[in-house]
């Protein structure tokens, strides 16, 4: 326990001058993740804009989502546990929205939208996979 302390300490004193993220805790790696939201049809989904990174536990993601639809959409992600950690209100088309969250579990994550039954009835969802650093 000693040792671990002290570790974490020097790891601070180390990186501490990349400045301090929302939780104090720097994080392993940090990055933004670009999405289109669309809505064609019965087709209501996430689309990747250009290379999805591998996601690992420690990872900080901002996920910047483009309303390329025709109605609002939200962004709700859902921790491997079936919690909530973070919802970004809706966006008209046209706009963007954008959320930043911590990957600290390994697991499966959701991407939902909760916006009407864009969710339950549209399945506008994405899934993405968070493997152990
Ligand atoms: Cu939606």
């Amino acid at each position: 326990m000693q040792t671990r302390r002290l570790g974490l300490v020097l790891a601070l004193a180390v990186f501490g001058v990349t400045g301090c993220g929302s939780d104090g805790d720097d994080p392993a790696r940090s990055y933004t993740v670009e999405l289109r939201m669309e809505d064609h049809e019965d087709q209501y989904r996430y689309i990747a804009v250009g290379e999805v990174p591998t996601f690992m536990t420690g990872d900080r993601v901002t996920f910047e989502a483009e309303n390329a639809g025709t109605l609002n959409h939200d962004l709700q992600i859902v921790g491997p546990d079936g919690l909530a950690i973070e919802t970004a209100s809706a966006v008209a088309p046209g706009d963007v929205l954008t959320i930043t969250v911590d990957l600290d579990e390994p697991g499966i994550y959701q991407l939902n939208c909760l916006v009407d039954n864009h969710l339950t009835e549209h399945h506008m969802q994405t899934l993405i996979q968070v493997v152990e650093a």
